[in-house]
């Protein structure tokens, strides 16, 4: 039987692929990354619906560590996105550590010996001495608390699992939700299907999308001189970052996000009734922002209908709204988002004497900067509690997130620590201030969204700037942790040696 792997990451998304390159480049090559499925690349590998891209431009919606100048557009599509997660996989030769068809059900952490076991369906446990949770936040689709929801005798598909062998041609169809997803698949439908019904309960703000292919040449230059694609991609990140202001905060520029949007609107529908169906009643900010050109135009063709009232059921051959008008449907399209576990585990997460994670996320979940957890040594996160922006990229903050765990790591191999543990003390703190923030923000300004558990806590989202979020991790501070030497190793109990 082999050794304990040094690092397990589970899940080959995004922030497991970026994890695997960045340890490899810091000299820790002992990891495996544990992916269910067999392919890699989470959420871009699942959402394949049609129309299906990015809103957030893709040279920064990439890693800085691996630049790729060769993005067709400004936002590319989830087949590129995909191509690009592929690629990174080959060039940092990272494919023979992917164990693919390896669905983790559990993790122990064993206090005496500082390994945590980890189990799988139909698979042989593995010990790790450190875990990182990759596995993403939207990884399984949510569908709503509609009764009637398995009494309907039509084909049903969910936007995060598309059917492709489905021909929507001359097929009436019922779109449920108005969210990011959706307001990309509707175009897309309208243009094939006999009908499309659209079912909203609540309208988005929806913002131009300026998408342009990237000319031939640029990409020439992005290939021969790297630096311009870099200050492209600051250009981008310091854009985004202004917007926070308007955002993040409800603050006169919300009020010019907003102005923005509703002309938007103006100048797509002329029918004042249909406006004023699209017109929100939220703060823009509160709910994520939509971007797209061709929603409005689609809902207004011929063959497009947008419903109001609130579903009652979902009966045999379609939906019956409250009014009691049955819309007939050969299909339901679920573009109703993911089920997050924005209060649990995506399976049992057992620390140190014995605890539970998701007992103690019961109320909201919580973490010392989002990426570690007091009692869970040796585990950290990627787009753990409360590392969401509002405004600009996920995956600049996965970076920060990513450089910060890997140095921990780093710690923990380097100084053959038996636990590396985060400060209860200081993660109290540390929350404390961030709820306390979080309290003025948009987010927490009265609109529904899955930033928000039911009773209103915020476990999702990072209240600031996106340099305030990436300032933080920039270096691990040894004095947030507690380190615990391995029996018979001489360590200093303090960690304050410079990181290997
Ligand atoms: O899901 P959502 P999504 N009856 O939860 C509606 C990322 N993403 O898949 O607003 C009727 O936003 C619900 O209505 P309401 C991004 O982070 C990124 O669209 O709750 N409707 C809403 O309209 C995003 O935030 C990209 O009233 C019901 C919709 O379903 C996240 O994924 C692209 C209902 C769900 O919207 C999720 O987006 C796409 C009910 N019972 C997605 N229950 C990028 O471009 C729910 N709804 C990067």
């Amino acid at each position: 039987m082999s050794g304990p792997l040094d690092v397990a990451i589970i899940g080959a998304g995004f922030a497991g692929i970026g994890t695997a390159i960045r340890l490899r480049q810091k000299g820790i090559g002992d990891f495996a990354i544990f992916e269910r499925g067999d392919r890699v690349g989470g959420t871009w590998r699942d959402n394949t619906y049609p129309g299906a891209a990015c809103d957030i431009p893709s040279r920064l919606y990439s890693y800085r560590f691996a630049p790729n100048p060769e993005w067709s557009q400004t936002y590319s599509g989830s087949a590129e996105i995909l191509r690009y997660i592929d690629t990174m996989v080959g060039e940092f030769g990272l494919r023979p550590s992917i164990r693919f068809g390896h669905t983790v059900t559990g993790l122990v952490f064993d206090e005496t010996t500082g390994l945590w076991d980890i189990s799988f369906t139909e698979k042989p446990n593995v010990k790790a001495r450190s875990v990182v949770m990759a596995s993403g936040p939207l990884a399984n689709p949510g569908f709503p608390a509609i009764s009637g929801l398995d009494d309907f005798g039509g084909h049903r598909i969910h936007s995060a699992r598309w059917d492709h062998d489905y021909d929507f041609t001359g097929k009436t169809v019922a779109v449920i939700g108005t969210g990011a997803s959706a307001v990309q698949i509707i175009p897309e439908l309208a243009r094939k299907a006999r009908s499309v019904k659209v079912f909203q309960r609540t309208p988005g703000w929806v913002l131009p999308r300026v998408n342009r292919d990237t000319h031939p040449l640029t990409r020439r230059m992005y290939r021969t001189v790297p630096l311009t694609q870099d200050l492209v991609r600051e250009a981008w990140f310091w854009g985004h970052e202004s917007v926070a202001l308007g955002v993040v905060w409800n603050s006169p520029l919300t009020r010019v996000v907003e102005s923005v949007a509703l002309l938007h609107l103006r100048a797509q529908v002329r029918d004042p009734w249909l406006r004023r169906q699209l017109t929100p009643d939220f703060r823009a900010g509160c709910k994520r922002l939509l971007l797209s050109n061709d929603y409005y135009p689609a809902l207004q063709r011929d063959n497009c209908t947008l419903v109001t009232w609130p579903i009652a059921r979902i009966v045999p051959r379609g939906i019956r709204t409250a009014e009691g008008i049955e819309h007939r449907a050969d299909c339901l399209v679920f573009a109703t988002g993911f089920d997050v576990s924005k209060q649990g585990t995506p399976f049992p997460i057992t620390g140190r004497d014995g605890r539970v994670l998701a007992q103690e996320w019961q109320r909201g979940a919580y973490a010392y900067k989002s990426v570690a957890v007091s009692g869970y040594p040796n585990l950290f996160f990627t787009f753990g509690p409360n590392s969401g922006p509002g405004h600009n990229s996920a995956l600049v903050y996965m970076e920060a997130q990513i450089d910060y765990l890997t140095d921990a790591i780093g710690l923990l191999l380097d100084r053959d620590l038996r636990m590396l543990e985060v400060s209860r003390d200081r993660q109290d703190r540390y929350n404390a201030v961030l709820q306390r923030r979080l309290a003025s923000t948009t987010w927490n300004s009265g609109c529904r969204s899955w930033y928000l558990t039911e009773d209103g806590f915020n476990a999702t989202m990072y209240p600031g700037f996106g340099t305030q979020f990436t300032r933080q991790l920039a270096a691990v501070d040894p004095s947030d942790y507690l380190a615990t030497p391995r029996a018979g190793v001489d360590v200093d109990r303090r960690v304050g040696a410079r990181l290997g």
